[in-house]
């Protein structure tokens, strides 16, 4: 697959990925891949895998790591790009051991966003995009699923010293800025 640089945004539902990437993109021109965002587009285009990854998302569940890597692995073949970043992915240890072991890349740094589950819920609640998992119920499962799969994920990287924390309760323009001095020191 060729020299890459990505790194991941890694954070709890609403914690503001999408959004600091889409600022990142603009900044810096990187990919983003947001692993939700193809999964809701595999959903919506009819594949043979709707109804689950439908199923999967209304449940705050984890889709099967094949099937989000193989839709990362399209969009990554997909662009000229090789600087990357990946929101929301890997969501548990098998996703990141078997994301590596397919691809043999691992990032260069993991952006970690730090906000309280009330800000977030408060966030996801108020967003008002129509995603069948903004309520109340699913954001709840999403927490669960957050706390017991993903957290150990960040331990992981935390441990190879790749984590970046930001405080992700600041305004947009706040945690960019915090966003920005990450990218300094790497020369990205
Ligand atoms: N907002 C953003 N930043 C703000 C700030 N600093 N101050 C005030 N408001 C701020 O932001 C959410 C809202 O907050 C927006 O209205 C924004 O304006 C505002 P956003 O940037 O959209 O947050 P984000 O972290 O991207 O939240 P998102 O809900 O997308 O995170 P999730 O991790 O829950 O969603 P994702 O799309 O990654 O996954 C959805 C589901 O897909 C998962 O639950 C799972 O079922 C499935 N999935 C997998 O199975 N496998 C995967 O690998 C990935 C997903
Ligand atoms: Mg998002």
């Amino acid at each position: 697959m060729g020299t890459l640089f990505f790194f991941n945004l890694f954070c709890g539902p609403g914690s503001g990925k999408g959004t600091q990437c889409a600022n990142i993109v603009q900044h810096y021109g990187y990919t983003h891949l947001s692993a939700g965002d193809l999964l809701r587009a595999e959903r919506d285009s009819g594949s043979e895998n709707g109804t689950m990854i439908d199923n999967m998302i209304a449940e705050g569940k984890i889709v099967p790591s094949e099937v989000t890597i193989k839709l990362l692995e399209r969009a990554i073949l997909e662009t000229d790009n090789d600087k990357f970043l990946i929101d929301g992915f890997p969501r548990n240890e098998e996703n990141r051991a078997a994301f590596e072991s397919v691809t043999g890349i691992e990032p260069e740094f993991v952006l970690f966003f730090d906000c309280s589950e009330e800000e977030m819920t408060r966030r996801l609640l108020s967003r008002n995009q129509g995603r069948t998992d903004d309520n109340i119920e699913t954001i709840k499962k999403r927490f669960k699923v957050y706390m017991e799969s993903s957290l150990p994920v960040i331990e992981y990287y935390n441990s190879k010293g790749k984590v970046r924390r930001i405080d992700a309760t600041k305004p947009v323009e706040e945690v960019f800025d915090a966003v920005k001095a990450c990218f300094a020191p790497s020369g990205g």
